[in-house]
């Protein structure tokens, strides 16, 4: 039988600083109440639509919502955080302004597999904070992806993970329930540069632009067509799950450019979602990409910018982006 010995704490005192250390804890401390109320669900009362009432004539809150307060009244009680900024929230939070680190997070990924009892995730990055002893604004966050110190997600699956990077390659943790421990169970966690599995919301084709459409008909035609091997296809609808397999067992996720809904680059969140996941997805020896651009070398020009997104094994990301290439277009269709 495996003994797995380390815990996260221990871990953490390791390997990074600790203002990093304390800040990874609270918001580990704060992902264990999110999975303890999940595993109530209805019980819970935190399923449907925010905005309702209970017995007693209080307000019941979704689950993203009660994961967005938790996790920031958490981490702004921290004071190693300048400031917090989340997903579900117009504005930033200023927290400390002594504090070192400014902290990004989506509180529940995937929210719409709340009701149907399917895998959420939280995800956070953490960017190092420049004005000490200034209140932070929305432009202290405006850092391209290649500025974070970490980034991880918490899966609340089968059983709860956590996936974590600070640059130096990707380590997981499982959480143990008896203990409410995270242990480490891989400190290296790896990605094939190959695959033969894809993830895509393939009902958008029609809004595509032509090289994705081109790149997703050649893996439908399987060992018939030019990629002369069969593909398989997976789509859980919630990125953290999605890229939490490619993790595991490798593939290639796309939430592409489309032109479903005019001026929208992407459906994906560049500071919650995009950068996060491209730090682990690089860690691990994927790649990360809008179709042709490296995510993390974008420079935000707003908090909740959408991106296109398409990460995990190296080849089909480099592959999709040689079919832009070739189209002379830019991810977001425009001529180069
Ligand atoms: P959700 O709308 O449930 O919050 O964050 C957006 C996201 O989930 C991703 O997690 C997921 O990959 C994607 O949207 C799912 O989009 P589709 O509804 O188009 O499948």
């Amino acid at each position: 039988m495996t003994i797995f010995a380390q815990n996260l704490d221990q871990y953490l005192k390791e390997h990074t600083s600790p203002e990093i250390a304390s800040t990874v804890m609270t918001l580990a401390d704060s992902s264990i109440a999110i999975r303890d109320l999940l595993n109530k669900g209805v019980l819970a009362g935190i399923h449907g639509e925010a905005g309702g009432q209970n017995i007693q004539g209080e307000t019941q809150k979704k689950l993203d919502v009660i994961s967005n307060d938790l996790l920031l009244n958490a981490l702004t009680q921290n004071s190693n955080c300048a400031a917090v900024a989340s997903e579900e929230l117009d504005d930033i939070s200023p927290a400390n302004q002594d504090g070192t680190l400014l902290v990004t997070f989506d509180p529940l990924d995937g929210s719409s597999n709340i009701d149907i009892n399917m895998t959420v995730g939280t995800i956070f990055s953490i960017l190092p904070y420049h004005h000490q002893g200034q209140v932070a604004t929305e432009t202290d966050f405006l850092q391209a992806g290649k500025h974070q110190l970490a980034s991880g997600y918490f899966i609340y699956g089968t059983s709860t993970m956590l996936a974590l990077t600070f640059g130096a390659g990707v380590s997981m943790f499982s959480l143990d329930p008896a203990s409410r421990q995270y242990v480490l169970i891989n400190e290296r966690i790896t990605i094939s540069q190959q695959t033969a599995e894809y993830a895509i919301n393939a009902s958008n084709r029609r809004y595509w632009l032509a090289p994705l459409a081109q790149y997703i008909e050649e893996l439908a035609q399987g060992d018939t067509g030019v990629r002369n091997k069969d593909y398989n296809m997976r789509w859980v609808a919630a990125m953290i799950a999605d890229v939490h397999r490619i993790l595991v067992r490798g593939g290639v996720f796309m939430y592409p450019f489309d032109t479903k809904i005019a001026g929208k680059a992407g459906k994906l969140r560049l500071m919650y979602e995009a950068n996060p996941m491209s730090f682990i997805i690089e860690q691990a020896g994927g790649a990360s990409t809008d179709g042709v651009q490296r995510i993390m070398d974008i420079e935000p020009t707003g908090i909740h910018q959408r991106i296109p997104v398409v990460l995990g094994a190296k080849q089909e990301v480099e592959y999709i982006k040689s079919l832009h290439d070739q189209a002379g277009i830019l991810a977001n269709g425009e001529k180069i």
